[in-house]
């Protein structure tokens, strides 16, 4: 049985997960099994529990990219071949990590183990408007390091999907195009929303059809700027439960979050992604999401939170210094806790620049 391993690359926030799960929930409705890989430089994981609550059987590499832990990568991949015995799978790789074509696509394609599927695509997302700012020179919100990691992202993709177009204009959209196809000519670019249905078939057809096939470049690349660039963002993952009066964890969520977002903009730590899972009772969880451009209404996404126990994860990536992220972060909650006369237990807590990158392979 072959099985197609679709391996998903893109900047923080650029809605590879939203795409994933999309495209898996499409194919399982046609009765296809599909499997996960998610990867983080962190340990405790929004995406992974995102896919999980979602009923998308998923496993991870954690503590590093893939192509710093590529012998883990094959065991999940044989993990799942063993377990759920997949049709499709996605590996969504870290969005902080690029350089994917030499450290990953090629040595599965020609070093794997036995009986492991070998990638069939290789799609980078990135978000519409924050490309759209890059490709006409306007100032971007991260530093050039982190930017050089962004712009080699775009580079190697074979297929790149500008995703996030409803959040742009068409006339935005085409004189961008335009730009992209003159910068990089033959570079397939598909324009797409993954909130969509119709789009994310498109996504799905685009991937069997052969149109988002690995590409046999590898990139150029300065690994002193890229682990410039890595090192540059901070990681912050941390899992905390919170004890409140019923039927107010909606309100403490929207108190947390709005705090957290006003504190990262006052001390101007640009917002890779940060994530929340917030869980309350039985049916009452939801991922809320906040990429490096402001989202409008995100508090629709708070779900109805109606008893007294609220667990919350949060994965920041955040260009910063990890310290004083942490400190940010543990002020917000103290002085949420006092002011609403909540208490908040810390779980777990880490807090992080990744390190060099140091892949396993590197094929030319
Ligand atoms: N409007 C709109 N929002 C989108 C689209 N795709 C993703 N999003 C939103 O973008 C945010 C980030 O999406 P994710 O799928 O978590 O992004 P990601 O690339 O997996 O992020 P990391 O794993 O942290 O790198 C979420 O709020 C999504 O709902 C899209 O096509 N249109
Ligand atoms: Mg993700």
């Amino acid at each position: 049985m072959t099985v197609d391993l679709h391996i998903v690359g893109g900047f923080l926030g650029s809605g590879k997960t939203t795409a994933i799960i999309g495209a898996a929930r499409h194919l399982m409705d046609q009765g296809k099994k599909v499997g996960v890989v998610t990867n983080d430089q962190g340990r405790y994981l929004v995406d992974t529990a995102f896919f999980q609550t979602l009923d998308v059987p998923a496993v991870e590499v954690t503590g590093g990219c893939f192509c710093c832990n590529y012998d883990d990568l094959e065991g999940q991949l044989a993990h799942l071949r063993d377990t759920v015995r997949p049709d499709v799978i996605f590996a969504e790789s870290v969005g902080s990590c690029a350089d994917i074509v030499a450290t990953v696509v090629k040595p599965l394609l020609t070093l794997r183990g036995s009986d492991l599927p070998a990638p069939s695509s290789f799609s980078v997302f990135t978000d519409a408007r924050l490309l759209r700012r890059r490709v006409l020179g306007m100032p971007m919100p991260f530093s050039d390091d982190v930017v050089y990691l962004f712009d080699k992202q775009i580079e190697e993709a074979g297929m790149l999907v500008v995703n996030k177009r409803d959040l742009l204009a068409d006339e935005h959209l085409e004189s961008m195009l335009s730009v992209l196809e003159a910068r990089y000519p033959g570079k397939a670019l598909r324009l797409q929303n993954s909130l969509d249905l119709a789009d994310l078939r498109g996504w799905v057809r685009a991937m069997e059809f052969g149109e988002a096939a690995p590409p046999a470049e590898s990139l150029e690349m300065d690994y002193e700027r890229y682990g410039a660039g890595e090192a540059a963002l901070a990681w912050l993952d941390e899992a905390l439960i919170f004890t409140v009066p019923e039927h107010t964890g909606g309100m403490v969520v929207h108190r947390l979050v709005a705090a957290l977002l006003n504190r990262l903009q006052q001390s101007s730590m640009t917002i890779g992604h940060l994530k929340l899972l917030v869980k309350g009772g039985e049916g009452e969880e939801a991922k809320l999401s906040f990429p490096t451009l402001e989202i409008e209404d995100w508090q629709r996404g708070i779900p109805a939170l109606t008893g007294t126990s609220l667990t919350v994860l949060l994965n920041a990536r955040v260009e910063a210094s990890a310290q004083e992220l942490h400190g940010l972060v543990h002020e917000v909650v103290a002085a949420l806790t006092a002011e609403l006369q909540v208490t908040a237990q810390v779980l777990d807590v880490a807090y992080f620049h990744p390190p060099m990158p140091n892949p396993t392979h590197r094929l030319p």
